[in-house]
């Protein structure tokens, strides 16, 4: 960048990265709660992170709308009348909107504005950071909500430059619709995304290709109208019910399981199982039915077959029916589907398994796969992300001793809680890594509660930094080391250990000890005067 572009410094209390649901929420607690000077930058045109960027046919969430939302404001609660048990995208986007705009926070969020650089200044005590657009800030606190699921993804191929179609990727999609009426349609990956994709797109498109790779295991979603009055008796006793939403290890809309899938009959484990199919939900069939699904691998195997047997019922012609069957453990994110075996089984779609076939090359008609040209005129990416750690990387963080956080990553994010790594003083990662794995936005919440009384904290006893040790943060990766590997998650290659992104390193980027017990831990941290935090006060100012 030219000097001249650069802007005078401004001073502010903090800075926070991204204007996603932990963005928007922590710019509420910062300037509405805390009465603090703050500024939230985001790349994007516009708010609202995932829900701005993943605007594909079909996006929705597959957490119940009212838990996939803040609890913070009673009367934000009522006033929203979600309308679907899985929210669309356009309206969880104009759920954040509305936030934003209910707590007056876009007079300090700044968008189209990338973070390049973020150095903690030790002369200072505080963080310069820098933009694309030449802004610079001074800010005593630094905050991160950079998504952990937002870097896209995206894999090159051979003559993709020589391809006369559209290209377009999930997670990059365009603001202005596309038109699929007639048009041969290629997808590539069923991930979660792609698995909304396909299911939304095998009733617009002419004929849709899936580019499968690893068949999944998906279970019906059950998507219905909500009842007003549902939402009005939550609202009725909303912490009460957010509480106890939170004490759950995954902090979704229902009960964790207390029994394990062996300690039952047989016969009960398939009443339970059809009864978890015929509600609906990924997390639920994985957690709210047994215990150790994602543990015992007797247990996982029980899962799973239930779920063979489901997709071979719905599934009627016999090639398809052997390609979309997984063979793998059942231990990657659960998912859950509008109807995607219904449309699997519509004669416009086709299943190509490019794990047996790879893609060649993309030549000016469509994708060659080692069988053959299938000509296309559309061709989706639903490839995913470079996830969890991808958006820091990208991003000159530099902490004490000129630590760039790279390197200090280097075999894996290591951080406090998932909130604060060591050597980076005065800064807090909500949702960052390792940390919970849950559904996000009441656990983004609470981080922000936590990080907001931290600042206020720190303030209130003339602080200058607070920092985490580099005994708490091994402690930490110990901990979440120790818990992952008594369960099946490791041993799948997919995002959450970084073995869908070629030649990243594999980490443990979660804490899957459940969510209550996270709070537990970053409560016991607080309570103890931040223990695994170096709490360092102001220099006397000079007489
Ligand atoms: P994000 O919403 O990802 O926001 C991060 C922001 O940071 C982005 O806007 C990005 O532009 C910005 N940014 C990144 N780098 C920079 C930079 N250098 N400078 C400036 N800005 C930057 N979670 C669930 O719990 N349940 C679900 O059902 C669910 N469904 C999902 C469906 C899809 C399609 C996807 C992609 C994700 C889903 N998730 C779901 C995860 C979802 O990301 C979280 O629920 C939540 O939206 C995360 O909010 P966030 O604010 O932490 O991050
Ligand atoms: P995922 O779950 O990472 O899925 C990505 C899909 O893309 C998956 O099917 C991959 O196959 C496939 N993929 C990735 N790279 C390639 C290449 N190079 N070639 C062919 N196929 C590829 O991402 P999603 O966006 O679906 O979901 C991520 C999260 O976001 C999800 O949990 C929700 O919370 C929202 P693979 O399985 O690796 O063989």
């Amino acid at each position: 960048m030219k000097e001249q572009t650069r802007k005078p410094v401004e001073t502010l209390d903090a800075v926070v990265l991204g204007a996603g649901f932990a963005g928007i929420c922590m710019l509420h607690k910062l300037q509405n709660d805390l009465g603090l000077k703050a500024r939230v930058f985001d790349k994007a045109g516009g708010v609202g992170g995932t829900w701005y960027w993943n605007r594909y046919p079909g996006a929705r969430s597959d957490t119940e709308s009212w838990v996939y939302c803040y609890s913070f404001d009673p009367q934000l609660y009522r006033d929203w009348k979600w309308t679907e048990r899985y929210p669309r995208q356009p309206e969880i986007l104009a759920y954040l909107e509305h936030v934003v705009d209910r707590f007056d926070l876009r007079k300090n969020i700044q968008l189209s504005t990338l973070v390049t650089k973020a150095h903690y200044n030790e002369a200072t005590d505080r963080w310069d950071v820098e933009t694309d657009k030449g802004d610079r800030v001074s800010a005593k606190f630094l905050i991160t909500g950079l998504g952990i699921l937002s870097a896209a993804n995206k894999p090159s191929f051979k003559g993709e430059e020589i391809f006369e179609g559209q290209v377009l990727h999930t997670a990059l999609w365009p603001t202005t619709p596309v038109d699929f009426r007639g048009k041969r349609v290629g997808v590539i990956g069923n991930g979660s995304t792609g698995v909304q994709v396909m299911s939304d797109l095998a009733s617009q498109a002419g004929h849709l290709t899936l580019f499968q790779r690893s068949a999944q295991y998906s279970v019906p979603a059950r998507n219905h109208p909500i009842d007003p009055a549902f939402l009005e008796t939550i609202a009725g006793d909303l912490d009460g019910y957010f509480d106890r939403v939170r004490r759950t290890a995954t902090v979704f809309a229902f009960e964790d399981a207390k029994n394990g899938a062996m300690e039952v009959s047989a016969a009960e484990r398939e009443r339970v199982y059809e009864q978890a199919w015929q509600s609906g939900g990924g997390f639920n069939f994985m957690f709210g039915t047994f215990n150790d699904i994602a543990v015992n691998p007797d247990s996982n195997a029980t899962a799973s077959d239930f779920i063979k047997k489901k997709i071979a019922e719905v599934v009627k012609d016999p090639k398809k029916r052997a390609l979309v069957m997984p063979t793998d453990i059942y231990a990657r994110r659960p998912l859950c589907d509008n109807h995607y075996y219904e449309a699997i089984n519509q004669d416009n779609v086709d299943v190509v398994d490019i794990r047996k076939h790879p893609i060649v090359e993309f030549t000016q008609n469509g994708i060659r796969t080692e069988e053959g040209e299938i000509e296309l005129d559309i061709v989706i990416f639903a490839t995913g992300f470079d996830a969890v750690t991808g958006n820091f990387v990208r991003i000159d963080f530099q902490g004490r001793n000129g630590r760039k956080m790279k390197d200090h990553w280097k075999d894996g994010p290591r951080a406090y809680l998932g909130l604060s790594a060591a050597g980076f003083p005065n800064m807090f990662s909500l949702y960052g890594p390792p940390g919970p794995f849950t559904n996000q936005p009441p656990a983004i919440e609470w981080q922000c509660e936590w990080v907001s009384k931290a600042i206020r904290d720190a303030n209130a006893g003339n602080i200058a930094s607070i920092e985490a040790t580099a005994e708490a943060e091994q402690a930490w990766l110990d901990e979440c080391i120790r818990i992952e590997g008594m369960t099946l998650f490791g041993k799948i290659d997919w995002w959450v250990s970084g073995a869908n992104i070629p030649g990243k390193v594999r980490a443990v980027s979660f804490y899957m000890g459940g969510f209550g017990e996270y709070m537990k831990h970053a409560e016991a941290c607080r309570d103890n005067n931040y223990q695994g935090y170096k709490l360092t006060a102001a220099k006397a100012a000079a007489a």
